[in-house]
């Protein structure tokens, strides 16, 4: 089957990107240039109606979210071992990636996408303002609660560290410095030694 993952560097694709390199699962790369407004135009639209990267394009159809584009990649390459067997731990993965797509995410999009929310330029002022103090709560609740153990299921590794990896790739961009949590930096640092990452960053997905 061809993947063609449509991506943005710097965005949660990178996570997409990660997982089949794990796998090492060959795919192509189409960019939506954000610079240019591609995302939101006519052509992308028949790819991802909702305007937003990542998108993968399958023989069988496109899938959006990264979080069901990770369980789509692992589940289509099991011998990666990229999702845990036991519905605990499943649920357990899960409970991470929910979270870091509809909270952490979300605390970041109020920096640069403030707009999808309001458009008053004091409404859009003060919540550019409480970016960094969301986004120190959410490193502070990742590294208490998030991480259990050297990996987010403890010493497994799995699809919820790629997403928690690029996740806090955008912390420093948004004034938390990862230095301050040195659990998660720990995290960090041993995601940045792995074959997958570094492929990635070469790719210029990874900013
Ligand atoms: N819930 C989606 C969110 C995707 C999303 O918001 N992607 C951002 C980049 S990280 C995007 O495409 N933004 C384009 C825009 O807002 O115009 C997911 O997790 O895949």
């Amino acid at each position: 089957m061809t993947l063609r993952l449509f991506c943005t560097p710097g965005t949660a694709v990178s996570a997409v990107a990660i997982a089949p390199e794990e796998a090492e699962r060959p795919y192509d790369t189409v960019l939506v240039n954000f610079a240019r407004g591609q995302q939101a135009g006519a052509a992308y639209a028949r790819i991802n109606p909702k305007g937003r990267v990542p998108a993968l394009a399958t023989d069988n159809g496109v899938l959006t979210e990264a979080t069901a584009i990770l369980e789509f990649v692992a589940d289509t390459n099991p011998a990666a071992l990229l999702r845990p067997e036991s519905p605990l731990a499943m649920a357990r993965m899960r409970e991470a990636m929910s979270d870091l797509a509809s909270t952490v995410h979300v605390n970041h999009d109020h920096k640069k996408r403030g707009r999808r929310w309001a458009d008053h330029p004091g409404s859009l002022e003060d919540m550019t303002a409480m970016v960094p103090q969301t986004m120190a709560a959410s490193a502070a609740h990742l590294q208490a609660h998030c991480l259990h153990g050297p990996d987010v299921l403890g010493s497994n590794f799995s699809l919820a560290d790629i997403h928690l990896f690029v996740i806090c790739t955008w912390l420093e961009r948004d004034s938390p410095r990862v230095g301050e949590f040195p659990a998660l930096a720990a995290f960090m640092a041993r995601m940045e030694t792995r074959a997958s990452v570094a492929a990635v960053r070469a790719a210029g997905l990874l900013l």
